[in-house]
């Protein structure tokens, strides 16, 4: 068949429809990529004075995550890459999300999930005390 100057302006302007749809969809949902590093501090005191009593070979172990905190804007698609560099396994929660990880000692784990809900929410670690591995927050903003 013959290609008209009419079939042709409306082949273009469906192409110039497409590619404005897509630039919007793409606005809307890039994906926010996240670097936690799960990293642990051995502390070794050897001998410790207070209050006149003399405490020896105080063990001061902390996990923490960094950064500590993340922040996303709500109906964002995030990924979070944790790379745990603790010599034992550490676990990274957040429950309001149903997140539940176990991340072995220098192992490399990816998670996604939509930023659906608002508020601030903690991340955890499941698998010890939250005195010794200190709790972090996922901020997800309106
Ligand atoms: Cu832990």
């Amino acid at each position: 068949m013959k290609i008209t100057k009419a079939m042709f302006v409306s082949f273009v302007l469906g192409l110039l429809l497409v590619g404005t749809a897509q630039a919007k969809g793409n606005h809307h949902h890039k994906e926010q990529n996240f670097t936690v590093v799960i990293e642990s501090f051995d502390t070794n005191i050897p001998e410790l004075k207070v209050e006149g009593v003399t405490v020896k070979n105080i063990r001061a172990f902390n996990v923490l995550n960094e950064p500590n905190d993340l922040v996303v804007r709500k109906g964002t698609p995030v990924s979070i890459t944790i790379k745990n560099n603790s010599p034992i396994s550490e676990g990274f929660s957040i429950d309001t999300y149903d997140i539940k990880e176990v991340i072995k000692t220098g192992e490399t784990k990816t998670i996604h999930f939509t930023a659906d809900k608002a508020g601030a929410f903690s991340i955890w670690c499941q698998l010890h005390p939250k005195n010794i591995h200190l709790p972090g927050t996922l901020n997800v903003v309106q």
